[in-house]
């Protein structure tokens, strides 16, 4: 389906909005303080964001004169951020907020600390201001239709990025940006048949799923499975949820080693692990230093996301398989922005161009990850 622009009602929108601005800004004010945080410590050059007391800084670089800009010159967008939970999701904000800057667009940015109640108030706080366009990133893919229903009762269009929802009503939000969760884990799997096509004996795996609810855990986990199904070699013995975190990734592998110093689960040995991150990858590794367990030789490692860090434990044999995951949507986000200011159709799925990294790969004509 085409999401037609609404111009007018996006100009009308701003007139509309100045009246209101001011009964508002208290209400706004109260919420802003409670849900957002400016930027991620440190990382964003001149984003336009508007912090907790409506104050905004508008990078002045985007200096093109043509009509278009200067209709987006006073666009604001309300962001609802999962997080900042791995280096991918602070890549993913900057990403955002360098656009927007770039764009001359403004960004209301929420951190909600990984809950999705917090991200139902900001986009509530969102409509309350009359932001011109929300975009969010659906911690979990259920619960979010009664909130988008307010936005489309607000005339506002929302953009969802990165993971996806469940809805009965595909009319509630205008386009999706992201990944193919399910393709990542199906090109996770076909590393492995490629990597043991000629061995027969059985192996052992051991997956450390993403949050439990999330598009994206669901989709590595489905792909995965659906590749290695009928391959009676592959046995998954084991699979917990880390949360996407290099914390509980590490948890996770003390636990597991504690037991007698080696990597097995109710003493079965694990020979392959499947991580949907890199920060819970990371996090075995760490652990694995201390018992003297070299990742990439003595199990084979497959983790997803391909940040800096992965790359060159790849590099250095550390893991076998990278299977990239693009964190970088914000200029294509700012594109479809502009598109609807500017009355002009925007897809409603657009899929990211991903690729895959393995130890078969000469790696040094990498470009760095930058993430
Ligand atoms: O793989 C992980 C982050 O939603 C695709 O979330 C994203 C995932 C990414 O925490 O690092």
């Amino acid at each position: 389906m085409k999401y037609m622009a609404r111009t007018q009602n996006i100009n009308n929108h701003k007139s509309r909005r100045a009246v209101r601005f001011s009964v508002a800004m208290r209400f706004v004010a109260l919420a802003l303080v409670m849900a957002f945080v400016l930027t991620a410590a440190g990382c964003s050059k001149k984003a336009a964001t508007a912090n907790a007391n409506g104050t905004s800084s508008t990078n002045s670089a985007a200096t093109n004169s043509n009509q278009e800009q200067s209709y987006t010159r006073n666009i604001i967008i309300g962001f609802s951020q999962i997080g900042a939970e791995s280096a991918w999701r602070t890549c993913n904000t900057l990403s955002m907020q360098t656009a927007a800057a770039e764009a001359g667009i403004q960004l209301i940015y929420s951190n909600a600390e990984q809950k999705q109640e917090n991200q139902i108030k900001a986009i509530r706080s969102f409509i309350v201001y009359q932001v011109d366009v929300i975009v969010f990133v659906p911690i979990v893919q259920d619960g979010w239709d009664n909130v988008l229903r307010e936005a489309k009762e607000a005339h506002i269009p929302v953009i969802i990025i990165d993971r996806k929802i469940r809805t009965s009503d595909e009319s509630l939000y205008a386009a999706y940006i992201g990944a193919d969760h399910v393709e990542e884990g199906r090109k996770a799997a076909r590393f492995l048949q490629e990597k043991y096509k000629d061995t027969n004996k059985t192996l052992n795996i051991l997956e450390l799923r993403g949050t439990d609810g999330s598009s994206v855990t669901d989709g590595r986990y489905q792909g995965f499975r659906e590749v290695l199904e009928n391959d009676s070699r592959f046995s998954i013995i084991y699979s917990e949820t880390g949360d996407f975190l290099r914390s509980m990734g590490k948890e996770l592998a003390e636990r597991i080693l504690s037991v007698n110093g080696k990597l097995q689960v109710n003493g079965t040995p694990v020979d392959i692990i499947y991580s949907h991150n890199d920060s819970m990858t990371l996090g075995f590794l760490d652990v694995f230093e201390e018992y003297g367990i070299q990742g990439g030789k003595d199990v084979t490692i497959v983790s997803v996301d391909a940040e800096q860090a992965i790359i060159d434990a790849l590099a250095e044999g550390k893991i076998n398989c990278a299977v990239e995951c693009n964190p970088k949507t914000g200029p294509l986000v700012m594109e479809f922005v502009q598109r609807l200011a500017n009355n002009r159709p925007i897809p409603k799925i657009t899929r990211i161009e991903e690729t895959v990294f393995t130890e078969n790969d000469d790696l040094s004509a990498i470009e760095p990850r930058g993430y």
